[in-house]
C-alpha cells in the first residue's frame, strides 16, 4: 500500500465523510436506497422540509440521535485524533459529518461543516445552539423557551449556507505560505459542496492530494493518490509522521 510521508515542513487537512463513522455503526447517505420513510432524505433534510412538516423532520432526527448515540468511534477516527496530537497547528479536519465521533476520538482542531445531531437552536430567535440530547420519537415539536419558535435540529440542510467561520478556516489553512500542504478525504462520495471542491482547492495550491474510499468516488480522478479500502482498515497505516 503506499504511504502517505508527513515531515515537519508539511501541513495536512482531512476532510471527512459519513464512510468514516460505518464501521461504528451509522449508515452512510448514499449507500442504501436513500429514502427514510419512502421519502428522499431531501425532503425530511431541507428547510422546505420543515416547513411542510416540522414533526416528521423531527422523528427522522430522533431516530437518527437514538442511532447514534450508543455509537463509538473505530481505528480510523482514533488514527486522525493521533495525526492530531503529533501534528499540532499543522493538522485541520473538516469532517461532514454530524455525528460527533471525532470529538470523542480527541480531535479538537476541528470543523464541522455541517453542523451537529446532538445540538438544538432556535428556527426564530437568534439565542446561542445548545446540546440537546434529546429524542422525540412521537412526532413531538420541541418549542423555544425563549420566543416560542419551532427549534431544529443544528444542521446544514440543503440549499442552506454552510458556516462561513468554519469556510474561513479551511480557507486559512489552504493559504498557507509556511509548508507544503497534503490534503485527504476518507469515507465521502464526493457529491456534496462545498466540500466536494476542496480537491481541487488544494490542488489550485499545489497540494499533494489523497483519497481513502470504499468505492470510488465522483471526484475520485481528481485526486493524485487513491486507496481502496475501509477507513478503519487504511487509516491506522497509511501515514507516517517524521
Ligand atoms: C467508506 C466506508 C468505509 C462507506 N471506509 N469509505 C455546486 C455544484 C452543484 C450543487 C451545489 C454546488 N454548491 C452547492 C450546491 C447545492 C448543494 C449540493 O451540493 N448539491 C449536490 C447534491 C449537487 N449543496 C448545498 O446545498 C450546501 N449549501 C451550500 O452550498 O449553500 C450555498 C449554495 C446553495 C445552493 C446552491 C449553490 C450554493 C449544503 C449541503 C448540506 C449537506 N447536508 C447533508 C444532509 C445533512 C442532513 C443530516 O445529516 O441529517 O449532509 S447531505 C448529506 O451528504 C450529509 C453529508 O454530510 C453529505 C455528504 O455525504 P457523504 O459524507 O459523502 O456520504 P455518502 O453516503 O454520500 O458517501 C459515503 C462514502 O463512503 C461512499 O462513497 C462509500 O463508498 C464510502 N464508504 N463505508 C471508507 N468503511
Ligand atoms: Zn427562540
Amino acid at each position: 500500500m503506499d504511504t502517505l510521508r508527513i515531515d515537519k515542513d508539511t501541513r495536512l487537512l482531512v476532510l471527512t465523510g459519513a464512510g468514516v463513522s460505518a464501521e461504528s455503526g451509522i449508515p452512510t447517505f448514499r449507500g442504501g436506497n436513500g429514502l427514510w420513510e419512502n421519502h428522499p432524505v431531501e425532503q425530511v433534510a431541507s428547510p422546505e422540509g420543515f416547513r411542510r412538516d416540522a414533526s416528521r423532520v423531527w422523528r427522522f432526527y430522533s431516530q437518527r440521535r437514538a442511532g447514534a448515540a450508543p455509537c463509538e468511534p473505530n481505528p480510523g477516527h482514533l488514527a486522525m485524533a493521533e495525526w492530531e496530537r503529533k501534528l499540532g497547528d499543522r493538522f485541520l479536519l473538516a469532517t461532514q459529518n454530524v455525528d460527533g465521533l471525532h470529538r470523542v476520538a480527541g480531535n479538537q482542531r476541528m470543523v464541522e461543516l455541517h453542523g451537529n445531531l446532538f445540538t438544538t437552536r432556535c428556527s426564530r430567535c437568534t439565542r446561542e445552539p445548545f446540546e440537546d440530547r434529546l429524542a422525540y420519537p412521537d412526532g413531538t415539536v420541541p418549542l423555544c423557551g425563549e420566543c416560542g419558535g419551532m427549534l431544529r435540529p443544528h444542521i446544514v440542510w440543503f440549499g442552506e449556507v454552510l458556516d462561513e467561520r468554519n469556510l474561513l478556516r479551511v480557507g486559512e489553512f489552504l493559504e498557507r505560505k509556511d509548508t507544503r500542504l497534503v490534503f485527504l478525504a476518507v469515507g465521502t462520495s464526493g457529491a456534496v459542496y462545498p466540500a466536494a471542491g476542496f480537491v481541487q482547492a488544494a490542488r489550485e495550491r499545489r497540494g499533494e492530494t489523497w483519497l481513502v474510499n470504499a468505492d470510488p468516488a465522483d471526484n475520485t480522478l481528481l485526486f493524485h493518490h487513491f486507496v481502496r479500502g475501509r477507513s478503519g482498515e487504511v487509516l491506522p497505516a497509511l501515514v507516517t509522521i517524521d
